[in-house]
């Protein structure tokens, strides 16, 4: 426990009624559908095209792949946005008095997101109307006809000049989806790249909109996170307490079950029942999100949810929106666990409904009520293992972390990289998919060891936590140069920034690194690159499209969502490298993942004529140079945090 291994609870192996992994076994995907040939927008189809074959409006197989995609991508952004704009909504009704279970928990981020929307000078309103005020700017954000996004303006210059100059600049965000939803209706909008131009205007009005509030929104209630050490993997539940398993997305529930959890008169009844007490853990992203600022243990991601069930310890699994398998319906009934949705967006036929409305703390404490009742019927089985990991690095813990608490800055990380002790940085996300065996594990594996700097969000994050990957003792596994930097700063190279509306902070994290300077004049300068190596919901397109519209090359691992169209595969990522610096690429080999993305940081950092310093080919220490550089590093590192 707690170094880094191979060796994570096989979820696979767990006897129980049948799991995602034994559907994937028994089921290959669609082989036209999956390469983004079928077209089902009317129904004089659904209609299978080729290069020789149109649909019977005539749509080539260009514009059905492209429509498609964007379709998809539009999907993605209103799962997000919708995300962003609940989390508004709450802190407008707390603001009118309607919601008096929350609170301003950082008055920082809340002045700094006024200031984006014009308000900083407005001394004279309390925090309360000023969260109010800041809400109803960015309720208006959603619907804003015509100009821009207030968050784009966190963008580099160079960027939002590109964008500006090629149409691209996201208007209102709902705006966005309709429009692709309306250009992609049948007999529209027939031009692939007109298509696709569509689906990145969308898709920035999810990473620089929807995502980026729900991100800003989340710290303001619940506080900007700090690092911080918790556990992974089935082992997290506790056989000898009540478990209450919380998934899905947004934040609300799962904050508010965690203050009910600690209900004195709760933990009372709890240990009346024979409990020890109640225990709360998480799946998929609202895991991240109570993990990122309490350090209350994850399970794992969107492939572990039915395992969880499968323990037979879990008492209750609230859950909200997204990511959320239908088959927990089934399983739940038959290890006789209360399945509990909570948003008026998402019910499941066999899960009681108990929404949250304007009294979430009231309905949290009942769902504990619920799971003691459950305790007292259940056996208590021993689930498995758990993983030590250190999380909580926003991107203000990350700059404490390498640039002390009054000099907090990315300084060093940009210096890092220009001497070559940092080759670059990898974020690497999105989901984990049953048809993939250890996509991501490999990958952050291998970056590490060639001294990239990874971070994680979402579900990717869970898996190499689950391999003690982001646990300090990562360290060992990576290469000598970045192995010594984690060892002064005191941090892992793998750093979980949260979950996947989180991405969010990874694209103010590389427009700080702009600002900073020495990298060039735009992200697309940056030695860095995204990749997604298990990748399966709409929300993942959404995110890689964004991040490439940024100026980020992106590969996503196992299929390409268009690999019927060459077309759209040479615009997505030769075509979208000419036009915005960043591309969207495929690579289904989930071992050439890491290889192909260090290509990409050397081709950035030969551009930016920072080749021969620090790093030899092969990443190792040896010469004096290096050492003496190395040894300026660590003094310089020494000054910082002292
Ligand atoms: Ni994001 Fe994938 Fe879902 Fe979270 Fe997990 S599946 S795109 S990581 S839980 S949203």
């Amino acid at each position: 426990m707690g170094s880094p291994s191979d060796n994570a609870t096989d979820i696979t192996s767990v006897s129980r009624p049948s799991t995602c992994f034994d559907r994937t076994a028994g089921s290959k995907p669609c082989p036209i559908g999956s390469t983004g040939a079928c077209c089902s927008t009317c129904a004089m189809g659904p209609c299978r095209l080729s290069p020789q074959k149109t649909g019977v409006c005539g749509a080539t197989l260009d514009a059905v792949g492209a429509r498609n995609f964007a379709r998809a991508v539009a999907a993605g952004v209103a799962a997000h946005a919708d995300h962003g704009r609940s989390l508004a909504e709450a802190i407008l009704a707390y603001s009118e008095g309607r919601l008096s279970d929350l609170s301003i928990a950082d008055q920082g981020k809340l002045a700094s997101l006024a200031g984006l929307y014009g308000l900083a000078a407005a001394d004279d309103l309390d925090k309360r109307e000023l969260a109010g005020a800041v809400a109803t700017g960015a309720l208006a954000d959603f619907g804003r006809q015509e100009g821009q996004l207030s968050l784009i303006k966190t963008a580099p210059p160079e960027r939002l000049a590109l964008w500006e100059s090629l149409g691209l600049t996201p208007r209102g965000i709902d705006r966005e989806i309709v429009e692709t939803l309306h250009r992609t209706h049948a007999g529209t909008d027939q031009s692939a790249e007109h298509l696709l131009d569509q689906a990145i205007r969308t898709a920035l009005a999810d990473g620089w909109g929807g995502s980026m509030l729900a991100t800003g929104f989340a710290d303001i209630a619940f506080g900007i996170p700090k690092a911080v050490r918790s556990s992974t993997d089935l082992g997290v539940l506790d056989p000898s307490s009540v478990n209450i398993v919380v998934h899905g997305h947004e934040p609300l529930v799962a904050e508010m079950l965690a203050v009910a959890a600690s209900d004195r008169d709760l933990v009372e009844k709890a240990k009346s029942a024979g409990a020890a007490g109640v225990n709360l853990a998480g799946v998929c992203c609202t895991a991240n999100e109570v993990l990122m600022r309490r350090g209350i243990p994850s399970i794992g991601g969107v492939t572990h949810q039915e395992a969880a069930l499968l323990t037979g310890v879990v008492d209750v699994m609230a859950v909200d929106v997204q990511c959320i398998f239908q088959s927990l319906a089934l399983i739940a009934k038959s290890m006789g666990t209360l399945l509990i949705t909570t948003s008026s967006k998402a019910r499941l036929a066999g899960a009681c409904h108990l929404p949250l409305g304007d009294n979430p703390l009231g309905v949290a404490k009942e769902i504990i009520s619920l799971a003691i009742d459950g305790f007292r019927k259940r056996d208590t089985p021993d689930p498995g293992r758990t993983a030590d990991l250190v999380g909580g690095f926003s991107l203000e813990q990350i700059e404490r972390s390498l640039g002390g608490r009054f000099l907090g800055s990315l300084r060093p990380l940009n210096d890092a990289i220009v001497a070559g002790y940092v080759r670059g940085a990898a974020a690497v996300v999105g989901c984990n998919n049953p048809r993939v065996s250890s996509g991501e594990f490999s990958c952050v594996k291998g970056l590490i060891r060639n001294n990239v700097l990874v971070v994680q969000t979402g579900c990717a994050a869970m898996d190499s936590a689950r391999r003690g990957y982001l646990w300090m003792e990562a360290i060992e596994s990576a290469g000598p140069l970045l192995k010594e930097i984690c060892r002064h700063v005191g941090i892992p190279p793998v750093l979980h920034m949260g979950s996947c509306v989180d991405n969010s902070r990874i694209l103010l994290a590389l427009s700080k690194m702009v600002a900073e300077g020495g990298l060039g004049s735009d992200i697309s300068d940056l030695p860095v690159v995204g990749l997604a190596p298990e990748w399966m919901s709409e929300k993942s397109l959404a995110i890689g499209t964004y991040f490439a519209a940024s100026g980020v090359p992106v590969i996503f691992g196992h299929r390409n969502p268009v690999s019927a169209s060459e077309t759209l595969t040479k615009l997505m990522s030769s075509g979208w490298r000419m036009k915005l610096g960043g591309s969207l690429e495929y690579e289904p080999d989930p071992k050439l993942l890491a290889k192909k993305a260090i290509e990409k940081i050397d081709e950035r950092r030969e551009l930016l004529g920072i080749t021969g310093f620090g790093l030899s080919g092969d990443g190792r220490l040896g010469d004096k140079e290096r050492k003496r550089q190395l040894i300026w590093w660590q003094k310089r590192l020494s000054y910082l945090l002292s």
